[in-house]
């Protein structure tokens, strides 16, 4: 039997901050697992470090699901992103040795592949209604079959999704960002915006929309009704979750499909969400939540209810997350979409995916294992970086959600 000879953490900053987490074996094997949590990414390289890397070594690489129980019950403080994503980091690297060890990818590993590719979303933004059009047009030229869609609202300066480099980054600073928002004036605004995308482009498309947690339930059905005519893919996150009966109001008021999940860290965070059918498209991650193993019960249970997958896929999730996440997409029945926006050209000295994007698809390799290496000395050249996520506040001062 091999074991676990070696688990260390890697935090690097190329163009943004990751943590990665490399678990190696007595048979000389390695795997890696994404460990990165925005904003808060000390606290899961110490939960490894500190915590979980002395449990690790000597253990059996090849138990999968008992690491997971192990990881998971062990720790009796139960769930959290911290802890999640830490067991995620772990989970993931176990999968990347088991598709080494057995010459195949983990696509296969999984039962094998439902679908060659993973169709994704692009994010389109502008700081109008014009700069967001050519992005639109964009991105359709880039052969994109589905497309976010996000302006800066008039009179909100710094609004959530709007790129300002190669891609949308909204870690910044030493201190949070304080950003400002006016739930009337989006309301207003959003109709406006997504209405132009269906006049200049049509129909031949998936539009999606993030609102980003900030409506309460009322207003989300108000604007889903609002929306029907334009049939959108889905609205992304309508109102916070930690309420999941919250989501039958909104289902109640309108037919706008619903979203939500990349916050989520287990299964026990959409359960209800799932088995009442209050949203369509499930956005749990393999980072976010719990792994490779757990994310996969997650989708296995979305499945027997109609809900299907539209994994996060932001820049902040590594391209070890996300081959991870690719592979398992391809897999399970229930797949609807993958987020992605790429990463900072940066990001690609340290980290050397093997997928590839096609025809507005994400395919993963035949390599065995997850596909993905990871350059230490490349690392080493980008020390950890400290930033924050921005804060919302309301017009009249006081903190709203981001
Ligand atoms: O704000 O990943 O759909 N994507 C998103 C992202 C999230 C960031 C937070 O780290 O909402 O832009
Ligand atoms: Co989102």
């Amino acid at each position: 039997m091999a074991t676990i000879t070696e688990a260390t953490v890697i935090v690097t900053s190329p163009g943004r901050n990751f943590v990665t987490l490399k678990v190696t074996t007595s048979d000389g094997v390695t795997g890696l697992g994404d460990a990165t949590l925005n904003g808060r990414e000390l606290a899961v390289a110490s939960y490894l470090r500190d915590h979980l890397v002395p449990l690790l070594i000597g253990r059996d690489p090849a138990r999968i699901e008992d690491m997971w129980q192990y990881l998971y019950k062990g720790a009796y403080w139960r769930r959290g992103p911290v802890t999640m994503t830490a067991i995620a980091a772990v989970d993931t690297a176990l999968w990347d040795i088991k598709g080494k060890v057995a010459g195949m990818p983990v696509y296969d590993l999984l039962g094998g592949r439902a679908r060659d590719g993973a169709m994704v979303y692009g994010h389109a933004s502008g700081g109008d209604v014009p700069e967001l059009l050519d992005d639109v047009a964009r991105f359709r030229d880039l052969g994109y079959r589905a497309i976010r869609a996000q302006a800066a609202v008039p009179g909100s300066p710094g609004s959530y999704g709007v790129r300002k480099g190669v891609v949308y980054e909204p870690a910044a600073a030493s201190l949070p960002d304080e950003q400002t928002w006016s739930t009337e004036d989006y309301l207003d605004f959003a109709p406006r915006l997504l209405t132009a995308v269906r006049e200049r482009f049509g129909f031949d498309f998936h539009l999606l929309h993030d609102v980003h947690h900030r409506l309460t339930p009322t207003e989300a059905g108000r604007l889903g009704r609002r929306l029907e005519d334009l049939r959108l893919f889905w609205m992304e996150d309508p109102t916070p979750a930690e309420l999941q009966e919250s989501f039958r109001q909104i289902r109640q008021a309108t037919t706008t499909p619903i979203a939500v999940g990349e916050v989520f860290n287990s299964i026990w965070d959409c359960q209800q969400l799932i088995t009442e059918r209050l949203i369509d498209y499930i956005r749990a991650t393999v980072v976010h939540a719990g792994g490779i193993t757990h994310l996969r019960r997650i989708f296995h249970l979305a499945e027997l209810y109609q809900v299907r997958t539209g994994s996060h896929g932001a820049t902040d999730l590594s391209p070890v997350s996300l081959s991870a996440n690719v592979h398992l997409d391809v897999t399970v029945p229930n797949f609807g979409v993958q987020e992605y926006m790429g990463h900072d050209p940066l990001a690609h000295e340290v980290f050397r995916p093997t997928y590839e994007l096609r025809d507005g698809a994400l395919y993963p390799s035949d390599a065995p294992g997850l596909g993905v290496e990871l350059d230490e000395e490349a690392a080493a050249r980008f020390p950890y970086d400290p930033k924050y996520l921005p804060v919302n506040r309301r017009t009249d001062g006081s903190v709203h959600d981001w």
